[in-house]
């Protein structure tokens, strides 16, 4: 669509506002911020309709990748004036991303699922924003039907409730929102992020793909990601029994979450909980 700047930022936030003003509290909100262009942009968007925000950032200890995030960030809330918390996986807890060789990935999954639950719950949130996108989710749907995993399409929606009393509900604010929005929104307003790719992460195509049906088929992604936001209740429900982790207490379906699995597999021995 050919539009004006003006127009373009009252058609972003009208999608944005979807979500926004269905399911955000006014205050308790907590951002998880990667220094890309979706969280940054996510941050600047809220901070600017004044909601009461927190930022949190992980450095996953990537190497120098990893304190180049932080710095930026530090920066950017700085700037802003907002309340920034950090967590240094490898000083708080021993281990790192950037020692893990066999599919990190997966391990830097784990990780952020939950750090970004417990340390905001533990400081007061009652919510958690994350930046993900409506590219996002279309590829998290091709790659579940394509994987007949079709249960995990059920959380494919833009407000998760907690289903246990220590796990935080989730806001996806950007999910009727794509990559090429949020890269022209993030322009206008100026915000500052970082087009650095993480030096593990793998090139998918998927998002490249729905670009180019949209040439043919224009709004392509917009209703694609509505039809899936209405199907998501449709999926079969996982029935998993969430109990606390005997070691940190955390919800988990195990008897030890995969957090302290992994915590007691790559902590050097003198650093051991
Ligand atoms: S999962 Fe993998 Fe990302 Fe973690 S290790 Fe980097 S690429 S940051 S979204
Ligand atoms: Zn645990």
């Amino acid at each position: 669509m050919n539009l004006c700047n003006d127009c373009f930022l009252r058609l972003f936030s009208r999608r944005v506002d979807k979500i926004v003003k269905r399911y955000m509290p006014k205050q308790g909100i907590w951002v998880a911020l990667s220094g890309g262009k979706d969280s940054m942009a996510l941050l600047h968007y809220l901070w600017e309709r004044e909601y009461e925000v927190t930022a949190y950032h992980i450095n996953l200890g990537i190497g120098d990748y990893s304190n180049r995030m932080e710095k930026m960030i530090r920066d950017y809330t700085t700037n802003l004036g907002i309340e920034l918390v950090i967590t240094n996986l490898r000083k708080e807890y021993g281990f790192s991303i950037g020692d893990i060789r066999k599919k990190p990935c997966s391990a830097c999954g784990t990780v952020k699922r939950y750090l970004m639950n417990k340390v905001p719950r533990e400081n007061g949130a009652q919510i958690l924003a994350t930046g993900h996108n409506m590219d996002d989710f279309l590829e998290f749907f091709t790659k579940n039907m394509l994987g007949k995993n079709y249960s995990w399409n059920r959380k494919l929606v833009p407000y998760l409730p907690a289903e246990h009393p220590k796990l935080l509900p989730k806001i996806r604010p950007f999910y009727l929102v794509g990559d090429r929005e949020i890269e022209i929104y993030a322009r206008i307003k100026n915000i500052v992020y970082s087009e650095e790719k993480c030096p593990l992460a793998k090139f998918s195509g998927w998002k490249e793909i729905f670009y180019e049906i949209e040439k043919k088929k224009k709004d392509f992604r917009y209703q694609m990601i509505r039809s899936v936001w209405d199907m998501s209740s449709f999926f079969p429900e996982e029935r998993v029994k969430l109990r606390e982790c005997k070691i940190c207490g955390e919800p988990t379906s195990r008897d030890i979450c995969a957090f302290c699995t992994l915590r007691e597999k790559y902590t050097k021995d003198d650093q051991k909980f």
